[in-house]
């Protein structure tokens, strides 16, 4: 039996959208796929506004990045939608945030990680632009665990909702996980090995590739849910379209803090997260570095509660 949320989850009754038995496969493996949770209605809103927010004027959204793969970013104009990999931070967008609260993902999020009562906060808003490879294998994304980012805890009230907004499959670049692994450590993350590397993509250093991976093939809509210490990545994109996603963190506002401490690996991770925000907020005029900003500022600012009012977080 899972020990996940032990005292919070009754892992052997059916949840508000999850039967035992799905709960029950998220508890040994650490995800759990949940097919049509998102309807193609949603996605294409989300699709469209996507397309939006690369070309708008910026400055009615302060906070949002917006990342452009390495091989790309020099031959871009910066709102050029084929050269976005990824915008972030969209917390603040009444479009996009309904992706966050969608009926079906909380329920399934409120069943892995606390009762129909808790509240949940977003912590972490992606919408993902995979872009056709260039061939420098840079839309790759190393194997890692999320919890590296996150300076709040316990691990096991933490949960990512990933949908995919089209065909996903290996040939784009499907999620790669590896079941089990959020039973292990958080490993030592860093840079990975390889020629050309896109900012803040660590992936973790003493991986055992001996451990059987599971490649995650979604249709639109499509949602796979899993535990920030999963071991996960995703390939490249051979194909030439985009391959897009969207996904929220979230945390259970009830029984998650801020927590202090850190590995090694973290302290260079969570620098590499602060020297970005430290570029976007001067392009707002403000110098982190005249305010006392640690690194929990950085997701309090972000977190937003997505149900009922957020009191930790
Ligand atoms: O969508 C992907 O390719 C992987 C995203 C991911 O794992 C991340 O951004 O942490």
């Amino acid at each position: 039996m899972p020990q996940l949320g032990e005292g919070v989850i009754d892992w052997g009754k059916d949840g508000i959208a999850l039967t035992a038995e799905q709960k029950r496969f998220y508890g040994h493996n650490g995800y759990v796929i949940v097919r049509k949770c998102v309807p193609e209605s949603e996605i294409d809103r989300y699709i469209e506004r996507f397309n939006y927010l690369c070309t708008a004027d910026r400055s009615e959204f302060p906070f949002m990045s917006v990342m452009r793969d390495i091989t790309l970013a020099k031959t871009s104009d910066g709102k050029d939608v084929s050269k976005i990999t990824k915008i972030q931070n969209w917390q603040d967008d009444p479009v996009l945030f309904d992706y966050c609260r969608y009926p079906t993902v909380v329920d399934v999020v409120k069943d892995l990680i606390g009762t129909p009562s808790s509240t949940l906060c977003a912590m972490h808003t992606m919408l993902i632009n995979k872009p056709p490879d260039t061939g420098s294998l840079t839309s790759r994304h190393p194997l890692h665990q999320d919890l590296q980012y996150f300076p709040f805890r316990p691990a096991d009230f933490i949960c990512c909702a990933w949908t995919a907004m089209q065909r996903i499959n290996r040939a784009n670049g499907c999620l790669v996980v590896v079941p089990g692994s959020h039973k292990g450590p958080l490993h030592p993350h860093a840079y990975p090995n390889w020629e050309v590397k896109n900012q803040a993509y660590h992936g973790i250093q003493d991986y055992d590739p001996s451990m059987p991976r599971t490649y995650v093939e979604m249709e639109a809509g499509d949602t796979v849910f899993f535990h920030p210490l999963l071991i996960h990545g995703s390939g490249a994109n051979r194909t030439d379209g985009f391959r897009r996603a969207i996904s929220c963190h979230y945390a259970n506002d009830d029984l998650c803090r801020y927590y202090e401490e850190k590995t090694k690996s973290q302290e260079e991770t969570d620098k590499d997260v602060m020297r970005m925000l430290e570029l976007k907020t001067k392009k707002l005029g403000i110098d982190i570095n005249d305010i006392d900003v640690d690194y929990s500022f950085v997701w309090r600012i972000r977190s937003r509660a997505v149900n009922g009012e957020k009191c930790n977080l």
